[in-house]
């Protein structure tokens, strides 16, 4: 292991930087002293809560994890510095099916391959010097977290938030097991067998997300800081739509009503088809008999498409005619019925009335299957649809349309609306895109659904006072059926609590979404036995002031979180609205990656002699050189612990800030580190031989009161690069989270000390020192550590107080600015030198003495001395 990758021979030997020894020497005192506990907030002392998103216990620790928790990291430091009761818990979001996958393929028990991750991971954590109280650590697949998850299902089900009912699951036919939609690849064939995957139906749990949907769209609007792009991915993933439900009559039915969802009622005279998604029930009900059979054929067909595949634009899609025909309620027109793939079963009502001239792909569709078209909105009285053959999907006026020709796009919405809410066939309906969420999974290692199906008396949940429902041990997991815990009869019957009659246990375990998204409640009171929390320890704490994680997890994890907190919040459980008021989605960690664009293969740095000019050692072909994400595939990644056995966690964590602004993508160069290292091998330098010229010293005793007006002008130079510093570093992460910015000003405050440190005034150097030392604390708090007591410090640089700049010390050079009002003096006012002629001009404009003799007029004229007059001539 490598101590030193930069030599400095002339130190003696206790003053050199060991980054290794010194990190792990702080760590294991700062454990043993407990200084990253949480603390009880004393009266009056505000809190502060600092999260980062937890990672999935996968055995290593990578560059994203690193910058991840480096970023909120700092932010926790910083805070307790500044007075806050900070909390800053860690955890493992630990269910899922790379544990079944490992313990299939390596024979291994699920638990234990978890455990073992977490062991290393937390390991490798720990040495990143993260402020983390790992009293507070959760595991979701252990059962004192995951009886709450269960505790908090029930909530639901008592909320009437859980129910079940059919949907469909990817089914492996050959070897006949319920496949997740991981396990499924491009082509939709199983990992396992190869074999082409099937859609069945089976009975599964859902999430009533959908009550939610106003709330979760509106209260995006309270979120000021979240990220612009984060707010419109909720608001698109919602989808609300404001539209209108029309009716429409059968001819030959006449107790059947089809009804359909548009966002055009004004085009009600250009529908010229109806169509429904095929899996429609009222088809069955009406269909001609001899098509029975073709429309078999068509479902199966559509059955192998997903959704997403079904709405992609521009794609051929495919219907068959129904042979009934609906009565067009506003002229009685009579108009046929397809069915079409690019219908959704689960949006509206499953039916669309089509306008073909309007609509893009009512337009394909009518043209592919010759159906005719009816313009009924003309562009500017111009009919663009026949002109431009394509549909004029846009505003304009209408025409064709009897009752309502000449109106506009609007008006003629309001009408149709008006007309059809008066003969009872039309009323307005909100839309939304988002769906009832889907928490079954037919897999072993989740968290067990906690209620047992009877036959008699249908879903009953486990007594509260009965949970966990405890996962069995010892599992045969390669097996056929619907999942693992249905074929372990002696775990899955049991006797209903409710008639006692033979009954069984539900054998769906919850999508891990469920257990992430109340994770951040239970870090707050993260050793109740009672409760899954408490509200006194939920209202102390949260809403979590910053939240900081992947943009993955933009919609769904932070989607289902909030729904679950406001669910929780109407069940009375605790008075939270929204779980996080501040959020950043932090960049990607990219590496070096060479690519040959014709092979379409990733070359190992290793493999390449050149690294300037890379050459394919295979082909001969020039690489491209590119930065990507971090990936085992690309051969591009870093190992986070070959930089910190190299340098240390602190330049390790400096490096990580300062390369890039923390929402954009950081390109790893780890020639860059080696300038960081140099960077912290400086302030060292400096701050350990201007402590040794005076040892016996300790410059913490310093009195510091320190007022420009005593200092020379060295001095004050320096005097200004520190408050500067305190200032620029302060906002820079308090307001901008903008680290990279940060750590230049710490760079600048170094080398002003080195320029002016020996020139100055005693009391001003040693605040520079100080200064320099607890700026540097949330950054490298190791080093900063070490310094501090080399210093003088007795308790730890971290439970210092954050210092506060002193304005006046940001004035530079001042001088009195003469005001002439038409040539004659009527005062002067107190400015910094150097300013810009129209930032003079503006002070002038704006003073008492301006505004008092030019009687609120504009001169006609301004004339500037530069450093000293300003002549404003009215
Ligand atoms: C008639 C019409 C005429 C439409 C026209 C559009 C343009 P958003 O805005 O996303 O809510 N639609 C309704 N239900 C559907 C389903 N289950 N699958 C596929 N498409 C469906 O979209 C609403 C529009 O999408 C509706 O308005 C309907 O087509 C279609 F010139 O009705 B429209
Ligand atoms: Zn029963």
């Amino acid at each position: 292991m490598e101590q030193d990758p930069i030599k400095s021979n002339s130190e003696k030997e206790s003053d050199r930087y060991k980054p290794l020894e010194l990190e792990k020497h702080w760590q294991e005192l700062w454990a043993k002293t407990g200084l990253n506990n949480t603390p009880e907030p004393h009266e009056k002392q505000k809190c502060f809560y600092a999260l980062s998103m937890f990672p999935y216990p996968s055995g290593t620790l990578h560059m994203g994890h690193v910058r991840n928790y480096v970023i909120t990291d700092v932010i926790a430091r910083i805070q307790k510095m500044k007075g806050y009761a900070v909390l800053h818990p860690m955890g493992w979001d630990a269910f899922g099916l790379p544990a079944e996958n490992a313990a299939i393929e390596r024979n291994v028990d699920p638990s234990d391959w978890t455990d073992q991750n977490i062991s290393q991971m937390r390991i490798q954590l720990k040495r990143l010097g993260l402020s983390i109280d790992w009293s507070r650590e959760q595991t979701t697949s252990h059962k004192d977290y995951y009886k709450w998850t269960q505790y908090l299902f029930l909530e639901l089900f008592e909320a009437g938030l859980a129910y079940q009912r059919e949907a469909s699951v990817n089914w492996d036919p050959v070897d006949k097991t319920v496949l997740a939609n991981e396990q499924v690849d491009a082509d939709g064939k199983s990992w396992r067998s190869g074999a082409k995957v099937e859609k069945r139906n089976l009975n599964q749990w859902f999430l009533r997300i959908t009550d939610y949907a106003e709330p979760l769209l509106e209260d995006l609007k309270k979120l000021n800081d979240w990220p612009e792009r984060v707010l419109t991915m909720q608001k698109n993933w919602i989808g609300r739509s404001a539209g209108v439900e029309i009716d429409f009559e059968l001819e030959n039915h006449p107790n059947l009503l089809l009804t359909v969802f548009t966002t055009r009622p004004d085009t009600l005279y250009g529908v010229t088809y109806i169509v429904l998604s095929p899996e429609n029930n009222i088809i069955d009900q009406i269909i001609d008999e001899s098509l029975k059979s073709d429309l078999n054929k068509f479902r199966d067909t559509i059955s192998k498409l997903s959704s997403l595949e079904r709405s992609s634009e521009g794609r051929d899609c495919i219907g068959m005619p129904i042979g009934v025909k609906v009565i067009n309620p506003i002229n009685g027109d009579l108009i046929p019925i397809w069915i079409a793939d690019y219908v959704l079963p689960d949006y509206g009502s499953g039916a669309v009335m089509a306008v073909p001239s309007h609509d893009e792909r009512d337009y394909r569709f009518a043209h592919k299957y010759k159906i005719p078209l009816k313009t009924v909105v003309l562009n500017e009285g111009i009919d663009k649809t026949k002109e431009d053959n394509k549909p004029w999907i846009g505003d304009g006026i209408l025409t064709n349309s009897d009752k309502i020709n000449g109106l506009t796009t609007d008006d003629a919405k309001e009408k149709i609306i008006e007309i059809g809410k008066d003969k009872g066939w039309a009323r307005k309906k909100i839309q939304y895109r988002l769906r009832d969420w889907l928490i079954s999974r037919q897999r072993y290692w989740g968290c067990p659904i906690p209620i047992i199906q009877c036959k008699k008396c249908g879903q009953v949940p486990i007594p509260k006072q009965d949970l966990p429902v405890e996962l069995p041990k010892d599992i045969k997991l390669n097996v056929k059926g619907k999942s693992p815990l249905n074929n372990l009869e002696t775990w899955s019957n049991v006797l209903c609590p409710s008639c006692g009659l033979e009954a069984k246990r539900e054998t769906d375990t919850m999508d891990t979404f469920m257990c992430s998204s109340w994770y951040f409640l239970r870090f707050a009171d993260p050793n109740n036995s009672e409760m899954p929390f408490s509200q006194s320890e939920i209202n102390k704490w949260l809403p979590v002031n910053q939240y900081v994680g992947g943009i993955e997890h933009a919609i769904l994890h932070l989607l289902y979180s909030r729904f679950i907190t406001k669910a929780l919040n109407k069940n009375g459980l605790h008075r939270i609205n929204e779980p996080f008021e501040k959020l950043l989605t932090q960049g990607m960690v990219q590496g070096v990656t060479y690519l040959n664009r014709n092979t379409g293969k990733y070359i190992k740095a290793t493999a390449i002699k050149d690294c300037k000019n890379p050459i394919d050692p295979d082909t001969l072909e020039k690489l491209e050189i590119i930065y990507e994400k971090m990936s085992k595939s690309k051969h591009n990644g870093v190992e986070p612990s070959t930089v910190i056995n190299r340098y240390g966690a602190d330049t390790a964590r400096m490096f990580i800030l300062f390369k890039a602004p923390p929402e954009k993508d950081l390109e790893w160069d780890s020639a860059d580190v080696e300038g960081q290292y140099r960077f912290i091998m400086r302030v060292w330098k400096l701050v350990t031989s201007y402590k040794s010229k005076d040892p016996l010293n300790n410059i913490l005793d310093v009195n510091m009161a320190t007022t420009s007006s005593k200092l020379n002008s060295k001095d004050q130079v320096l005097n200004r690069a520190i408050h500067n510093a305190i200032k620029s570093i302060t906002e820079d992460i308090e307001v901008g989270l903008q680290f990279n910015t940060a750590i230049s000003e710490l760079m600048k405050l170094t080398n002003s000390m080195n320029e002016n440190i020996n020139l100055v005034k005693k009391s001003i150097a040693n605040e520079s020192i100080i200064t320099l030392v607890k700026l540097l604390a949330p950054f490298a708090p190791h080093i900063a550590e070490e310094l501090w007591k080399r210093i003088g410090g007795v308790k730890s640089v971290h439970l210092e107080i954050w210092p506060r700049y002193n304005p006046d010390a940001l004035i530079s050079d001042s001088f009195d600015l003469i005001i002439q009002i038409k040539g004659k003096v009527r005062g002067s006012i107190k400015v910094t030198t150097n300013l810009e002629k129209n930032e003079i001009e503006k002070i002038a404009l704006n003073s008492e003495i301006a505004r008092r003799w030019l009687d609120g007029k504009k001169p006609s004229r301004i004339i500037v001395v530069p450093n000293k007059l300003v002549n404003l001539v009215p």
